[in-house]
């Protein structure tokens, strides 16, 4: 049984005992309710005490049961907590480190609550798609107020219990021993008649509700766009201030039966999932011994090497900054310094912070100050042969044990590797730009590389707030491999009848932060260019449209040419149609025969987004990702995918397989439809009836 039950001089406690965070999964609340029945058949027990072992007094709901029959199965978390608040004999939480979700409704259940310092105290359901569904939406109101129980749930934010000592959801915040503490307060309390308070008996008072109830729906509508669930909280809300205590728990109960099935939900659960699943290699034992990284050193101080320098020292580990020339450190010190009072300026770091992290940068132009690092990430120009030279050095001077990692977005970590006599030391870590913003971090792994150094890159990568996600050797990787398929689409879709304000329209109304054309212009269409000369080369066979190149060969670059896909204003970063390009991509239609027709909005997006999971499926079926979590958890942290939709793979479940291969069979056999070779899983798991992820 997921719970203990203990007694100690006439108090019963009934201990959670479902590690990692006492998830309140059927087990665990068909254990509470036995404690509850038993302490009120023991005329002994006076007062019974609620507790959490571990990590967490429970982080609520169990939600590896969610669209399970368990989650719903009885005694639901509304019955236990209706159970615990029936008591005749007081209940007391004793709440430390973590109360969220049903953990915390749990305790508003409850008659008092002793809670330690230090323990984060949230209703996280919005996060999820869904809202607190076993009352919290009534009764934290009732403890603490109108406003501030909308702001936590609406929000999802944790809120730290010594924030609230004066709210009126705890009875006492406990200074030394929570056990000590919670005890001596239940046995205050049992000796006193009942009947004991309900939180649910509480009036909920505010001068306007009704105006501040109007207030909060305006402040949501701005950032809720694709998410029901915030309005849907403010809905719950109400209804318990209009209606009243029970009609409120009815209608509470309903939009919570009502999200849960939603897909965006579906998606933010994925994507929570995802988030956790990436960082569990599937051949790397989670208990594998990692190597201390106390020292980095970071080669090349330009716009990544500065950007990668940044998040180690935001973390505190102090780092050997490497460049060739003196006045590059210079400026890669000035830029990074620059980086820092800017959001010094957003009020987001004090200004002694800065210098402290300054301090813990050591620049230096030799090699020789690379002795000591743990972890040396190179970030030279991504060319084979400077990688070779920098390789060869660092086999040199690097201590043995260090881990030396590659920036590279495109070459053979392997052939790196070998540029090494400890090719089993060395890794891929691809960051992306601004390396110091985005979340992703492309951990590649080489044939050679050793299960320890993953370990100990995954971890680090938490430390260094990055959402890491494994990928083998291949050229791209994960991310950039299936955008280059996206990229082709984009292309031949300009040569078909498209233009670039119409193809980055659709897709970023169906949510991308950015269409490709609005991305590239950014990025530099001159990256894309040199990719795709090497790809010629490469692969000769391969069918792209030129017409990429066409614009490159007029100097168009984007906005740091003042003009790419579309046209520039100085000092303006809007994207402005171009009559020069868009008749271009016109008179190229004529020149290659390509007859022109009306392209819809739904062609472009399925053409973009099942390019995507069409590398995707490759890219799970040769194993460069080990699972399509990891494939959406790229997307969502790396490339703009909208959160709301949970991912390509994820999307493409949603779809339905039997639908996304219809299309892609659709498209192979219509212009251009060589770049469209369908992947066999997709048929294999569509003839299923199944999906990518499950
Ligand atoms: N259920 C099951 N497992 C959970 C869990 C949960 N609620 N929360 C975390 N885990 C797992 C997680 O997958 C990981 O597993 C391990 O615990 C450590 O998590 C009716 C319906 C609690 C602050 O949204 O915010 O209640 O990878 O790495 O950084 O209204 O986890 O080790 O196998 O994040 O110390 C609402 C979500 C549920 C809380 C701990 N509750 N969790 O953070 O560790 S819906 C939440 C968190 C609900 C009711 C509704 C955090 C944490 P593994 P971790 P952490």
């Amino acid at each position: 049984m997921a719970v203990d039950y203990t007694t100690h001089d006439g108090v019963a406690v009934i201990t959670l005992n479902n590690p990692p965070v006492n998830g309140l999964g059927l087990s665990t609340r068909a254990g509470i309710v036995e404690g509850i029945e038993r302490a009120q058949n023991d005329p002994a027990i006076k007062a019974i005490v609620l507790t959490g072992a571990g990590k967490a007094f429970s982080g609520g709901a169990d939600i590896t049961e969610f669209n399970t029959p368990k989650a719903t199965q009885e005694p639901t978390l509304a019955t236990v907590i209706k159970i615990v608040e029936g008591s005749a004999k007081p209940v007391i939480a004793a709440i430390h480190s973590v109360a969220m979700g049903g953990g915390l409704e749990l305790a508003l259940g409850a008659h008092y609550r002793v809670a330690a310092p230090g323990a984060q105290i949230a209703l996280p359901e919005v996060k999820l798609g869904i809202l607190p569904g076993a009352g919290g939406t009534q009764r934290l109101p009732r403890a603490i107020g109108l406003e501030a129980a909308l702001n936590m749930i609406v929000s999802g934010a944790p809120v730290m219990s010594e924030k609230l000592a004066d709210s009126g959801l705890f009875d006492e915040l406990a200074q030394g021993d929570l056990a000590e503490a919670a005890l001596a307060f239940a046995r205050k309390v049992g000796a006193k008649e009942g009947p004991h308070p309900k939180v649910r008996d509480r009036k909920i008072e505010h001068p306007n509700a009704a105006g501040f109830i109007q207030f909060a729906r305006n402040t949501v509508a701005a950032v809720a766009k694709n998410f029901p669930a915030p309005q849907k909280c403010i809905d719950a809300v109400e209804a318990g201030v209009q209606n009243g205590f029970d009609k409120g728990l009815a209608f509470e109960r309903e939009c919570f039966m009502a999200l849960v099935q939603t897909p965006e939900s579906h998606a933010l659960r994925h994507a929570f999932f995802g988030e956790r699943a990436a960082s569990k290699i599937p051949d790397v034992p989670s208990d594998t011994p990692v190597r201390d990284i106390s020292q980095v050193a970071v080669i090349g101080a330009g716009t990544m090497g500065g950007g990668i320098a940044m998040n180690f020292i935001n973390a505190g580990i102090p780092v050997t900054l490497l460049e060739t020339k003196q006045d590059a450190l210079e400026r890669g010190l000035a830029t990074i310094r620059k980086n820092y009072e800017a959001t010094v300026k957003k009020g987001k770091l004090k200004p002694e912070a800065l210098e402290q992290r300054m301090a813990l940068i050591t620049p230096t132009l030799s090699y020789d100050d690379l002795k000591n690092a743990d972890l040396i990430v190179e970030a030279v120009f991504e060319e084979l042969g400077v990688k070779e030279q920098v390789f060869k050095r660092l086999d040199e001077v690097a201590k043995k044990g260090a881990i030396l990692a590659s920036n590279t977005s495109t070459l053979d970590v392997d052939k790196i590797a070998a540029f090494t006599k400890r090719p089993q030391d060395v890794v891929g870590m691809h960051f992306f730009s601004p390396a110091n913003v985005m979340k992703l971090l492309e951990v590649v792994r080489g044939k050679e590389t050793e299960k320890d150094v993953l370990a100990t890159v995954m971890k680090l990568a938490r430390k260094i707030r990055k959402t890491a996600v494994v990928s083998g050797v291949c050229d791209g990787f994960i991310g950039n491999r299936m955008i280059e398929q996206y990229i082709r689409q984009a292309l031949f879709m300009l040569e078909e009848g498209a233009l670039p304000a119409q193809v980055d329209r659709a897709i970023e109304k169906f949510g991308f932060a950015m269409g490709p054309f609005r991305m590239s212009d950014l990025a530099g269409n001159d990256i894309g260019w040199a990719i795709r000369k090497r790809r010629y080369q490469e692969h000769p066979d391969m069918h792209y449209s030129k017409i990429a190149d066409r614009l490159c060969e007029t100097g168009r670059f984007g906005q740091k040419t003042g003009g790419g896909w579309y046209d520039y204003k100085a000092g303006d970063r809007t994207a402005y149609p171009s009559k020069v390009v868009d008749d271009m991509i016109v008179a190229f239609s004529k020149e290659t025969n390509s007859e022109r027709r009306k392209i819809s909005d739904e062609e472009i997006v399925e053409r973009l987004v099942f390019a995507l999971v069409n590398e995707g499926a490759k890219i799970l079926e040769e194993g460069i990702a080990s699972k399509a979590s990891d494939i959406d958890m790229v997307y969502l942290t790396g490339y703009g995918f909208p959160l709301y939709r949970g991912g390509p793979m994820l999307y493409a479940d949603t779809v339905g397989l039997y639908n996304v291969e219809r299309a892609i069979r659709r498209y192979a056999a219509r212009p251009n439809g060589d770049a469209w070779e369908l992947a066999p899983s997709i048929a294999e798991l569509a003839a299923k009836g199944r999906g990518f992820t499950g």
